[in-house]
């Protein structure tokens, strides 16, 4: 692993773990390293032996937001032009489960991050918020809607015109963070919660995470057209039959990802 590289991927069993490496200017989102960010993220969904994804910072911070020296005399065309809204995206289309272990400042565009991930894990220190305000700008990629839809309107309506930060504690209460653990077992939380997703059935794990994702960005009868599609699609699976089967056996299952 080289120090220069912004993005480090670590892959052990079926887990990838892709650390922001960044330190000095807290992960500072630039437009290098989102490049190289996405290309981790596509590579770990077009590997078949990969079943989960662990996003960190690494310990100390998450990520502090788009960086700002680099974004600082953009122009509405250039952003346009740079495409930036779709690569941000492609994070988001990612089908396998993405967790995120949130070590010190999510901020910005670093909370954006973390909320385009699934699940998210956060230290005791860590802190949350969308301070784009204070640099007169507003969150640009889905700040002011999927934190909305997170902690609901009126402390999302806070913490954007606020530009305020919240606690991991509070974060957690306001249900947008799963779990919050003490710093030194953050990444052994993650893991483990990495490991008992990639033990369920890897078909079943995508079908679903694709049918919650749908719950908050679409309407009720569309979330629940995708549900039953989804649903169905999983009986041409092996590992469907094999579940059911083991269950009316009474033994544990052998999943195969078939
Ligand atoms: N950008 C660039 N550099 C940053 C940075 C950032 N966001 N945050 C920190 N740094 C750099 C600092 O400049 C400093 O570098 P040097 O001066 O040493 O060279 C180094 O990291 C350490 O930072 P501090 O000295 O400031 O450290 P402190 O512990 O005193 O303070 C802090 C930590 C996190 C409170 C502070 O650094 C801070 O307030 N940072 C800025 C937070 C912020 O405003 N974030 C929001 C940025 S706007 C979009 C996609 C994304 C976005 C928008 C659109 N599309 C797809 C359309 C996102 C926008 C944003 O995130």
């Amino acid at each position: 692993m080289s120090d220069e590289r912004l993005v480090l991927t670590e892959v052990s069993g079926h887990i990838a773990t892709i650390t922001l490496n960044r330190p000095k200017a807290l992960n500072a989102l630039s437009p290098e390293l989102m490049d190289e960010l996405i290309a981790a993220v596509e590579a770990a969904d077009a590997d078949d032996s990969i079943r989960v994804l662990i996003l960190t910072g690494g310990p100390k911070v998450f990520a502090a937001g788009a960086d700002i020296k680099a974004m600082i005399e953009s122009s509405p065309m250039k952003m346009h032009a740079g495409g930036i809204i779709a690569k941000w995206d492609r994070i988001r289309s990612c089908a396998k489960p993405i967790i995120a272990a949130v070590g010190g400042y999510a901020l910005g565009g670093g909370c954006e991050l973390a909320m385009m991930c699934d699940i998210i894990l956060a230290s005791e220190s860590a802190q949350f918020g969308q301070p784009e305000i204070n640099i007169g700008v507003i969150p640009g990629a889905g700040g002011t809607q999927r934190l909305t839809r997170a902690i609901g309107p009126y402390r999302a309506m806070e913490l954007i015109l606020t530009g305020e930060m919240i606690s991991a504690q509070e974060a957690a209460r306001y249900g947008l963070v799963n779990h919050v653990c003490p710093a030194e077992s953050l990444m052994g939380e993650a893991r483990r919660l990495a490991e008992k997703i990639a033990s369920r059935p890897p078909m079943a794990v995508r079908m679903a995470k694709d049918a919650v994702r749908y719950a908050a960005e679409t309407t009720l009868r569309e979330g629940l057209e995708i549900e039953k599609r989804n649903f169905y699609m999983l009986f041409d699976t092996q590992d469907q039959k094999e579940g059911m089967r083991a269950f009316i056996e009474k033994r544990k299952p052998e999943f195969t990802g078939e």
